[in-house]
């Protein structure tokens, strides 16, 4: 981020404007800004899926590109006068393709569900329904009879989709029930060793060879290892699987060439999807890789799936894979993993249970319950303290997903505001602080309560006062002056 500073009078004065601006409609919407910067510059931000945009990604998100409806694809449309959509959109896919290394590139999901759930449509499109097609021997839906249309969509209704489960790490769109995946798919779930928390691909492969999905789904949310894909593309094969790999999480480890060879998913996967927005550290949105022979059925993702794309956020990816190019970006992604061996490193001497002892991704998952508390308690007791983290399952549960038993912490933000090794051992320091401090709370009447919990008199402030030592001396945002 230091590479990228706001810099100096020009941007501030442009940003000053910009609040004034909006203060004279919705004055409220203004000090919410303001104070959402504020805020993040005063917190330890080690929520393991957020980071902090660049300047050149912020502003560009700003503009008018806001206002074009652009349905199709480049040089196809929906509609007319997409001209300069189309110059973004083709340079934002041009750079994916080029950063990752992949045949096609398609930028316009809004989200990362919404990434999958395209690329679940375009899976099923591409696998199903066009050899149905030919063998029915017409070209489009719309000409197929009554009974055919209906022996299609029971077609589609009943294919099999096995992927990671959410308490084992994996992503809600990966086939958990009560998720649409769960629902759109005949589903079922692999979870990691009982031992070890690692995924054991001897068992990942009995299951397959039994269940024989449609779509093997890998990746991961919460998950603090990194996966073998050249493994996870033999499983497929074996089965006559698609293999989708969802890399939202660690999308800016792979650009930053720190996941390569068997770690790197673009070789082995049919499809990819991911955020632009996480360890990438682009915009807030989602796009899909994809080898050519799914690149037509991804195409159609909008808008079969997808509503409208967003010019102004495919402008903004455009600008943060470029930036991803960069010898700067390699730098950044390998400091994300170096600190988050420190953070596990710092932790687990200072008696932290985690989720399979460390980790060699982006992300450390706490097991709480060693404290003697909920994910939910120590979650509120580290954001009284300033350290914003989220509450995650661990595996096989006791508490659910609702209060959990762990907190799950990532390197990716306060590695791009340059906090190195030493900070992160600090870090971890102001974390075991607050848990050792923090005790179940009652609820009104008495009983014990999963949510409620009581910290220390003086912890807080105490956190607080070392975490700004920190945050000092690496500014958010620096020259960027809103006072
Ligand atoms: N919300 C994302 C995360 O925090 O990991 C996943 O959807």
């Amino acid at each position: 981020m230091s590479d990228h500073p706001f810099n100096g009078d020009l941007v501030s004065s442009a940003y000053q404007q910009a609040l004034e601006v909006i203060a004279s409609v919705e004055p409220r919407v203004a000090e919410a800004t303001r104070q959402e910067l504020a805020d993040q510059r005063a917190s330890l931000k080690l929520i393991a899926s957020e980071n902090y945009a660049s300047p050149a990604v912020l502003l560009t998100m700003g503009s008018w590109f806001s206002d074009k409806y652009a349905e199709g694809t480049v040089g196809h449309r929906f509609y007319a006068g997409c001209q300069n959509v189309d110059t973004v959109e083709a340079l934002a896919a041009e750079h994916a393709r080029e950063l990752f290394g992949s045949e096609y590139a398609y930028v316009q999901p809004h989200s990362g569900i919404d990434a999958n759930l395209t690329a679940y449509w375009a899976i099923l499109a591409h696998r199903v329904e066009s050899p149905w097609l030919a063998n029915a021997g017409v070209k489009s839906m719309n000409d197929l009879s009554e009974a055919d249309w209906e022996k299609l969509r029971h077609e589609f209704g009943n294919q099999r989709l096995l992927g990671m489960s959410l308490d084992a790490g994996g992503h809600l769109t990966h086939g958990f029930r009560p998720n649409i995946s769960g629902k759109m798919f005949h589903q079922q779930q692999y979870g990691t060793d009982p031992e070890t928390g690692l995924v054991d691909y001897d068992a990942l492969r009995a299951k397959a060879k039994e269940f024989k999905p449609l779509i093997l789904v890998a990746g991961y949310s919460a998950y603090p290892r990194r996966l073998n894909f050249a493994k996870m593309r033999e499983i497929a094969d074996e089965v006559g699987a698609t293999l989708m790999v969802d890399m939202a999480h660690f999308a800016g480890l792979v650009a930053g060439k720190v996941f390569t060879g068997d770690e790197d998913p673009i070789p082995f996967a049919h499809v990819v999807t991911s955020t632009s927005h996480k360890s990438l550290r682009g915009p807030r949105g989602g796009f899909i890789l994809a080898t050519e022979e799914y690149a037509p059925s991804v195409d159609r993702g909008c808008p079969m799936v997808l509503g409208g794309p967003l010019p102004h956020v495919m402008a903004a990816k455009a600008v943060a894979f470029a930036e991803a190019r960069t010898p700067e970006f390699r730098s950044y992604a390998q400091a994300i993993a170096d600190n988050a061996h420190a953070l596990a490193d710092g932790l687990m001497k200072r008696d932290t249970r985690l989720v399979t002892d460390g980790t060699d991704n982006h992300i450390v998952l706490l097991d709480v319950s060693s404290f003697g508390l909920t994910g939910r308690q120590a979650e509120s007791a580290l954001l009284e303290a300033g350290v914003v983290t989220n509450r995650n399952s661990v595996p096989a549960d006791p508490n659910g997903a609702w209060y959990t038993s762990g907190i799950r912490v990532g390197t990716p933000a306060l590695t791009s505001r340059g906090f190195g090794a030493a900070e992160f051992d600090v870090v971890a320091e102001l974390i075991v602080e607050v848990l050792r401090n923090t005790q179940p709370g009652t609820t009104s009447a008495g009983a014990p309560s999963k949510a409620s919990y009581v910290l220390a008199d003086g912890v807080a402030d105490k956190v607080r006062a070392a975490s700004a030592e920190l945050l000092d001396k690496h500014p958010l945002y620096p020259g960027l002056d809103l006072s």
